[in-house]
């Protein structure tokens, strides 16, 4: 049945089609419908949760219209479209996002006013929609807000887990993991039942001759997962434009290859089967730059990469195009090397499904893929085990030693004196067992390969792909600085400081154009704005100790510095090196006289973040932030002069509470570890200072807002390597601050010393490969020419200002428009003009 209505039928599909609510009035009927029916509630029986329902379920139908129209457009268009594969969306809260990006949130406030809530309190009542670690998952989530902004054709695809990232309580001092029922009350998703994909797993690959005589393979037997789609709308900010998150769920399939397996009434194993079927898109793994090598997670990663290619040729077969067209027609960025199996996918359907010959295929794979890498930490680049490989997916393996060898055969004839080479750059590396590199198969199978920052980009250039760069030549590797959208993190996070900017700048327009922000340079000297600037500030820190108030029972003076540092825990962030900074300002804070005391800048230190469940060391690091807290918190010597918060459970809603409440955060990665950072720039952007190392994102921020405005300390990612070989042959003498630090920890100032030995002696007996004590010097000097600048708070305010008005260069728009020229090459598509 032809599942379009012929011509003579539409006029009633017309006259009928769903209406967008537009005024308050309009607004208020569909929040009580969706009330009273949606959610069989009443005025009698109507909570802010309810409330909250009905506001989304409203503004959600609002979305589903304009979803629906973009979707048609874009099909009748049959333009270029971006798919964008993550393993990792980082959400947070969309209805305050639809709300903004639609620009109805002042209509949703009086209409839910005039029914008797706060809007405030409606959007608190959202949980996050939390399907990542860290700075991954969001950029990916920036992506999808920008690329909508943009009027990019794009479409996002990744996994439903039934469970996001864990939410994480501190007990005792220690972290305790507890699962997060994300989808529970979650209206954003819409289940597509009819559109379901059959994922095979194991079995064997038999050979045979087709019909012209030709070798030919086809996979066999082995086991059958159903995919099932869940879409997400997604709005784009100050436009119709509203694109499409697919994310795939797993069961079990009632296709013919269960059938032989299923006794006859054995209800028991059929249940067994269904949820290990369901399990491959149970969970997120909570690891952030570590990979293990887990069976389940290869899983999740073929489960997704093939359903998504399925459904991408699904849409390209309907134009009736060549295969010749695919790459004009299709752009598929990979987030990192976790959809890498897509490259082998589409190798394996052109080839085994659609019989194109070899170099043919690969031409369109290479012309469809790009990559980008967002780290060079060894423990986070991919390798499977073949064996594993070999045993889940028998074709790919076969496919990716084809890939190799002809790979190594165009190496060997341009390098033909260079055996070493192509030990170094197969895709296999020969080890026991042996392991498939999925950042060599990721490389060699795109066309481009960016890094997320200049000095991250350039130290893949000159290290971790040197070699690939001597094959193909420096034109397949390019950076592309990461951004932020300035539609969440700062109009969203920080209305008053957005509306104060709006109404110098005379208008919003700055959250579409971001570079706009340089105009308001020009009133840095006027004492009113000034003035405006910093109330807004001494707001935005009096929520955040409410926050504080309310969560950890602690009061902290709003006047005091706050001094931040949230994100995940990780030995390279260095959270210690923070934490000992603090212990060492509490000693000599103690050691103070009467006098001395008062010349202190009173300090609010605050941490947040999660550590990975088996992160043994970075939960240390959790205890002993903790431990410092309830000895300093509560030493009546101190008072106020210090306060040490650790915020639990940090996720992006924390995020839009915090990052606007900070007067100094903390970047202070080892030099040449942290990709890119993205908070560095949220942070700025709401004009807080930073103190930060040369790494990352953070060398650009300085170029761009002067280093006259950030706080630059420690050795340069140059150095490095040589104060690891010199400690490495012992070469080792602890700082003498820090020794002092250390020592307090060892007379149990903190609790047993013995919770802590893994810290120091990490750092004292075993070469330090973070270089906390190369750097401690530096660091604690540095903090006290913030404490020294703090006290001047008209020059303060002066750089505050100064550094916002620059930070044009770090929106995502600016980010996604250089993936769509360099990259992709894809054109926005204005989805407004008619359709037929
Ligand atoms: N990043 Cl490899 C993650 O958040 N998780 C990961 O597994 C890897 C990288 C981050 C990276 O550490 C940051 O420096 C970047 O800013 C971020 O990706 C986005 O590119």
């Amino acid at each position: 049945v032809e599942a379009s209505i012929p011509e003579p039928l539409r006029e009633a599909w017309r006259k009928h089609s769903a209406a967008e609510f537009n005024t308050k009035e309009e607004f208020e009927k569909d929040l009580v419908r969706h009330i009273e029916t949606t959610l069989a509630r009443s005025m009698y029986n109507c909570d802010e949760l309810a409330a909250y329902s009905g506001t989304a379920l409203a503004f959600r139908d609002r979305l589903i219209i304009e979803w629906n129209k973009t979707q048609q457009r874009q099909t009748f268009k049959d333009q270029k479209r971006i798919y964008y594969l993550s393993l990792e969306f980082l959400m947070g809260r969309t209805l305050d996002n639809a709300m903004l990006n639609v620009g109805l949130k002042e209509t949703a406030r009086d209409g839910l006013s005039d029914l008797g809530f706060r809007i405030e309190d409606v959007i608190n009542q959202e949980h996050d929609a939390a399907l990542g670690n860290g700075g991954l998952g969001r950029l990916a989530a920036c992506f999808l807000d920008s690329m909508a902004t943009l009027n990019y054709p794009a479409w996002g695809y990744g996994l439903r887990y039934r469970y996001g990232i864990f939410k994480q309580e501190i007990v005792n001092g220690y972290q305790v993991e507890v699962p997060d029922y994300w989808l529970d009350n979650n209206p954003w998703e819409f289940p597509r039942h009819e559109i379901t994909v059959d994922i095979q797993f194991y079995g064997n690959v038999k050979k045979y001759q087709d019909e012209s005589g030709k070798i030919a393979h086809s996979w066999e037997d082995g086991e059958i997962v159903r995919a099932i789609a869940y879409d997400v709308p997604i709005p784009g900010y100050g436009t119709k434009t509203t694109n499409n998150l697919r994310l795939w769920s797993s069961k079990a399939s009632s296709g013919e290859f269960d059938f032989q397996k299923f006794n006859a009434g054995d209800y028991e194993s059929a249940v067994a089967d269904q949820q290990r079927a369901e399990t491959i898109s149970a969970v997120l793994y909570p690891n952030d730059n570590l990979e293990r090598g887990k069976e389940l997670r290869l899983k999740q990663q073929y489960f997704w990469c093939a359903a998504s290619l399925f459904d991408i040729i699904r849409r390209f077969k309907k134009t009736k195009r060549a295969w010749g067209e695919f790459p004009d027609q299709v752009a598929i960025q990979l987030n990192d090397t976790h959809p890498a199996l897509a490259i082998v996918e589409l190798q394996r359907i052109l080839i085994d499904k659609e019989g194109l010959e070899w170099d043919e295929a690969w031409q369109i794979v290479t012309k469809t893929f790009g990559y980008t890498n967002h780290t060079v930490l060894p423990e986070a680049l991919e390798k499977w085990s073949v064996p594993l490989m070999q045993n889940l997916l028998p074709r790919h393996l076969q496919i990716i030693y084809e890939i190799n060898l002809f790979f190594l055969q165009s190496v060997e004839k341009r390098f033909p004196n260079d055996r070493e080479i192509l030990s170094r750059v197969s895709i296999i590396e020969e080890s026991h067992p042996k392991m498939v590199r999925m950042a060599y198969l990721a490389i060699i199978g795109s066309h481009k390969v960016n890094g997320v920052a200049e000095l991250h980009s350039d130290l893949l250039k000159t290290t971790l792909f040197k070699d690939f760069v001597k094959i193909y030549g420096p034109d397949r590797f390019t950076n592309v600085t990461n951004g932020i959208t300035p539609r969440r993190w700062l109009h969203q996070a920080n209305p008053r400081l957005s509306a104060l900017i709006a109404e110098k700048l005379g208008s919003y327009d700055f959250l579409k154009d971001l570079t706009l922000l340089d105009k308001i340079e020009a009133f840095v000297d006027d004492k009113a704005f000034r003035e405006e600037w910093a109330v807004i500030k001494r707001e935005n820190k009096l929520r955040l100790a409410e926050h504080i108030k309310a969560t950890t029972g602690y009061d902290v003076n709003p006047n005091a510095l706050f001094d931040v540092q949230v994100k995940r825990i990780h030995e390279y962030k260095r959270q210690q090196l923070n934490i000992f900074g603090v212990i060492h300002r509490y000693l000599s804070i103690k050691a103070m006289s009467a006098e001395e005391k008062k010349k202190v800048v009173p300090r609010v230190s605050i941490f947040g973040g999660k550590a990975a469940p088996g992160y043994w060391m970075a939960k240390t690091i959790i205890h002993l932030i903790n431990k410092v807290a309830d000895v300093v918190n509560k030493d009546p010597e101190i008072g106020d002069l210090l306060k040490v918060i650790f915020i639990a459970d940090y996720n992006v809603s924390k995020a839009e509470i915090i990052c606007p409440a900070s007067d100094l955060s903390e970047h202070i990665s080892t030099a040449g570890t942290e990709g890119s950072g993205t908070s560095n720039m949220k942070f700025v952007l709401n004009g807080g200072l930073i103190i930060g190392t040369c790494d990352g994102a953070n060398i650009e921020i300085t170029r761009e807002i002067g280093e006259q405005n950030i706080f630059l300390f420690g050795n340069l990612a140059e150095d490095v390597e040589d104060l690891r070989h010199k400690h490495f042959y012992g070469d080792f003498k602890l700082d003498p601050q820090l020794e002092r630090v250390f020592d307090a920890i060892k007379d149990n100032m903190f609790g047993d010393k013995a919770d802590f030995t893994a810290l120091t002696s990490s750092i004292e007996e075993h070469g330090d490969y973070y270089l906390v004590s190369d750097d401690f010097n530096s660091y604690i000097t540095t903090h006290e020419m913030v404490d020294e600048a703090f006290q001047n708070q008209e020059e303060w305010l002066a750089k505050s200002i100064t550094s916002v008005a620059r930070m044009g260069f770090f929106s995502m728009d600016r980010v996604t428009n250089e993936y769509a020229d360099s990259i992709w090459n894809v054109e926005p598509l204005d989805v407004t003009e008619e359709t037929d």
